[in-house]
């Protein structure tokens, strides 16, 4: 049961002075029972994967302690295993018949006939006499044994086994003395021993996935923005207080050795964070889903801010292990690369054979995703780039062995680094060869699964479901036409039917710059059967359009999966999406409305079917339970339970105490102590102090144009000017900034060097004092999101309405009670309906009416407020007047494409209404209190739920306890 403590007993500090010298003491609270008080049970039946955790699990469930167990299993595949157990409450063995008939049904229910034959195990309690070995119980009473240990279930989780479990890896993974090890080595050795748990609980859930066989979905990403794992993964299993205390019995804090795993960032942003809150949910929600994608040796890069610049370093996460991974040797499969096709005539009918140029192969290591409160824990399973094993005999053979070994090398550097262009797109081609890396290997992967128990492919789309995250995956479209024709020999007609039935395309954005399109030269050399596929298939796709009525030749040209232009031919990937899915959804319901007139419009004329909206979410564990445990406990004790943690809209009823005095009080009493964290935090990577009595307004996010942290800057210069002309009756105010550039993206490195050239001004200039302080925190990721979010009072959600596809920071800040400041951009219009629109401060042009003010905009006048910060930038008063100057431009002249000028002023009376609002105490907290209340929508879980009904239709599978 969830928190549930197991007893415990300690590792005993011989000498206080050093507290690593440590000698383990027998347990205190199992008393040590007579044999005679024992019930043996013996279970005779098929053997199989998983069985025996599935029985201790049931002995668990029962309320029975297995004291000790013998295990058999015969050549003929058979099991012999007897359990001594005892009551866990009173050790008294079973005493009633009904109560061992309930056993005996419980264990019955999860063991096959032996093969033999012979009937199904049958299992008695005490005192039945002990019998042959026929499968009856033996009577344990007779029995003298007296030293026993029990075996072979699963890891005990008692404080003494789980020090036991970390000293051990300390000593036989780390290899270092259990006398002596540091914070590190504390981490990794912790880590091994949560890993240890974990694996338990994956292999027991997917040997139940595969006994079940229900359909499955697959989430096929080139991103997943993990972060940190050990404390989510302690807090999902409910191990936390005990590994805590574990810990701390040995001298170590359970934080302090936490903040030595590195973030595992393989993701550029929101794309790749929402992909990772969805495996949490689909692990809680116990979907039977895998996610796919690149184990990248370079995450993304590390920022570091010298002299306002940012400057990039490479993420090498892999340096001391990564002890959440497993690596599978022998899960891998080909993947080739150029080469050309060949067609021969097989028995009357036309097959192809592509002659690869080149052959790596994907090796994949797998990655356990615990679900909450649910024995289930799922796979994220990662491919990673490996030269083919054997030797080219050729190559060596012509004497250039180093050249040889240099040549296989190359292979590894498909999967050694992430792109750090979150929208930028750009052809190169070793994205494309990553991104046909994956998705290969994973269609192999789940092919593979597949055939283990079908045969008849009509049964695939049944069975799996292929959810494209972006563009970046849809190569696995043609793949699986190849895999299904080339490879399982079905036809065009049956392989298409099949394709469409299994794909899923989710839009992430508008900007059409980021719909990836590939030069088709560089496709045919790089995949020439794939592009074969696709002529074929576009061929037939513009056929079955006119088909259905549509001769527009403009319709059919945009619709075309293939464009030409000046003849270069482009293959457009969001096209190929659109017709092969069978669903197309966007992220927030205004950007799924967005692209059904903008980017996916003519797809939205010809299938309307098939578009929906499913709302993004985040996991409200990560970014409320466990970043913030303080008012975690909070609402618990508030509303009289934690279901909220399972279920987020148990969180409702919180709205109701927003005006309780003494909740307000709490309230802010945990704001403030998050408030110092993240001052802490500032000070470490800054070395500026800030007073966490000033309100804290946070802006951080990947640094774009469109997201107008210029915007915000803009702003924080016309409140120094304020406060320059005496103006000192301003609320004092805390504006940090946070987010990473991409390397090539100049006007947003530009964008950070404003704010920190302001930032020097600013700080320093003793009319300010604590009035205003501005600060860019550099490297901004997942982890130090779960200090910031928190400890935020104001977040900044600001950009041109209709450009953000949905945002989940916004609902991340909002569950912890900081309040938005934001356009009705993505989601906060939706969390403004949640909310309330008067506990939101909402400001500027509307979506709908940006298209007419970007055409006019050449007519704007910008308000003198504007006008006087650009000309404090354009004069220097910040310094860097050239390097700025295209800050300036790119908002005058009529260009201002994003409208800085046209919201700023209303930016600004909506950050007045800030000020006043804060400056009242309950109107503030009440504000706050009612905005945590209010994101019960906004939970991954509801998203995944939605997409497991109306897109995937898979139902939950939940391993037995
Ligand atoms: C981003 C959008 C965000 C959205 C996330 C997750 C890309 C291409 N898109 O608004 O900009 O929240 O996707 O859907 O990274």
């Amino acid at each position: 049961m969830r928190g549930d403590r197991a007893r415990h007993s300690c590792l005993h500090r011989l000498d206080d002075s050093r507290p690593d010298l440590l000698l383990p003491s027998p347990p205190a609270s199992t008393p040590p029972l007579h044999p005679a008080d024992l019930t043996r049970i013996q279970v005779v039946g098929e053997a199989r994967p998983g069985l025996l955790t599935a029985l201790t699990a049931a002995f668990r469930q029962l309320g029975l302690d297995v004291r000790r167990s013998e295990l058999r299993k015969d050549a003929d595949g058979s099991v012999h295993d007897v359990f001594y157990v005892a009551r866990e409450d009173d050790g008294k063995a079973l005493q009633t018949q009904s109560e061992k008939d309930d056993v005996r049904k419980q264990l019955l229910s999860l063991v096959r006939p032996p093969p033999g034959g012979r009937s199904a195990a049958t299992l008695r309690g005490r005192p039945a006499p002990r019998a042959d070995s026929t499968g009856t119980i033996v009577d344990a009473t007779r029995q003298q044994e007296a030293l026993f240990s029990l075996m072979d279930s699963y890891i005990k989780n008692d404080v003494l086994s789980i020090q036991q479990s970390i000293v051990n890896h300390v000593e036989y993974t780390l290899a270092r003395s259990r006398l002596r090890f540091d914070d590190q080595e504390a981490y990794l050795a912790t880590a091994h021993a949560v890993r240890d748990r974990l694996i338990e609980a994956w292999n027991d859930t997917n040997t139940w996935f595969k006994e079940e066989d229900p359909k499955r979905v697959y989430y096929l990403s080139m991103e997943y923005l993990q972060g940190r794992a050990l404390l989510n993964a302690l807090y999902n299993l409910d191990l936390e207080p005990n590994f805590r205390e574990a810990l701390l019995e040995l001298g170590y804090g359970l934080e302090t050795v936490a903040e030595r795993e590195q973030d595992a960032a393989l993701g550029n942003g929101g794309l790749g964070r929402l992909a990772s809150c969805f495996l949490d949910s689909m692990a809680t929600l116990d979907l039977p889903a895998w996610g796919y994608g690149i184990r990248y040796q370079y995450g993304m890069f590390r920022q570091s801010i010298v002299d306002g610049f940012q400057l990039e370093n490479p993420d090498y996460w892999l340096t001391f292990g990564n002890p959440w991974e497993i690596q599978r040797d022998t899960v891998s499969y080909p993947v080739r690369y150029y080469g050309d096709v060949e067609v021969k005539d097989e028995g009357g009918r036309q097959m192809w054979h592509w002659r690869a140029g080149e052959e790596v192969r994907a090796v994949a290591y797998d990655n356990p995703i615990p679900g909450f409160a649910t024995p289930n824990t799922i796979n994220l399973r990662l491919w990673a780039a490996k030269p083919v094993s054997g030797l080219d005999l050729e190559a060596f053979n012509t004497g250039d062995y180093v050249q040889a070994i240099l040549q296989r090398q190359r292979a590894e550097t498909i999967t050694s680094v992430l792109y750090p262009d979150d929208r930028t797109y750009e052809g190169k081609e070793l994205r494309l060869r990553q991104q046909y890396f994956f998705t290969s290997a994973s269609l192999q992967d789940v092919i593979r699964r597949f055939k283990e128990r079908h045969s008849d492919w009509n049964e695939f789309p049944e069975k799996c479901q292929f959810q494209l995250n972006d563009t970046h995956p849809v190569i696995a479209v043609p793949e699986l036409m190849r895999l299904l024709m080339d490879g399982e020999g079905l036809g065009w007609t049956k392989s298409w039917s099949i394709v469409t039935r299994v794909f899923s395309y989710t839009n992430h954005t508008v900007m059409p710059e980021a719909l990836e399109a590939w030069d088709v030269r560089m496709v045919e050399k790089l995949l020439p059967r794939h592009m074969q596929i696709i002529y074929d298939l576009n061929w037939r796709f513009l056929e079955s359009m006119k088909r259905a009525g549509h001769h527009d030749e403009g319709l059919l040209s945009r619709l075309s999966i293939i464009s030409e232009r000046y003849g270069q031919k482009t293959l457009h990937m969001a096209n190929l999406a659109c017709c092969a899915s069978h669903t197309i959804n966007g992220v927030a319901a205004i950007h799924s409305e967005l692209i059904k007139k903008t980017v996916l419009k003519d797809f939205h004329t010809v299938y309307p079917e098939k578009f929906q909206n499913k709302t993004n979410g985040v996991t409200q564990r990560r970014w409320l339970a466990f970043c913030n445990p303080m008012l975690r406990e909070l609402i618990t004790e508030t509303i009289g339970s934690d279901a909220w943690i399972r279920d987020l809209t148990a969180i409702r009823p919180l709205a109701d105490r927003a005006d309780d005095p003494k909740l307000q009080a709490k309230w802010r009493a945990i704001k403030r102590s998050n408030k110092e964290r993240l001052a802490a935090l500032v000070l470490e990577r800054t070395g500026i102090v800030v007073s966490p009595d000033a309100l804290f307004d946070v802006h951080v996010k990947r640094i774009h144009e469109y997201k107008r942290q210029l915007l915000n800057v803009y702003g924080v210069i016309d409140r120094y000017l304020r406060i320059k002309a005496g103006d000192k009756a301003v609320q004092p105010r805390v504006i940090m900034f946070g987010g990473k550039a991409a390397p090539g993206y100049d006007m947003a490195k530009r964008i950070i060097k404003l704010v920190s050239a302001v930032g020097q001004v600013v700080n320093n200039d003793p009319d300010v004092g604590d009035l205003l302080k501005v600060v860019f925190l550099p490297d901004y990721n997942v982890s130090s999101a779960e200090v910031i979010i928190p400890g935020t009072e104001l977040s900044q959600h600001i950009s041109t309405a209709g450009t953000e596809a949905s945002g989940t920071s916004n609902m991340k800040f909002a569950m912890n009670g900081s309040l938005i400041i934001g356009t009705l951009d993505g989601a906060t219009v939706e969390i403004a309906e949640e909310i309330g629109e008067k506990n939101v401060f909402l400001f500027g042009a509307l979506a709908d009416q940006v298209p007419r003010l970007q055409a006019e905009r050449a007519g704007f006048h910008p308000s003198s407020r504007f006008r006087a910060v650009l000309d404090a930038v354009s004069s220097g008063r910040f310094g860097w007047a050239d390097y700025f100057r295209p800050l300036v431009e790119t908002v005058t002249g009529g260009r201002d494409h994003y409208l800085v000028a046209n919201d700023f002023e209303s930016y600004l009376e909506a950050q007045a209404r800030v000020d006043a609002a804060y400056a009242d105490e309950e109107t503030w907290t009440r504000m706050s209190i009612l905005s945590t209340a209010g994101c019960a929508k906004f939970s991954s879980d509801r998203t995944i739920s939605e997409y497991a009904e109306d897109i995937w239709g898979v139902t939950p599978c939940r391993r037995p306890e």
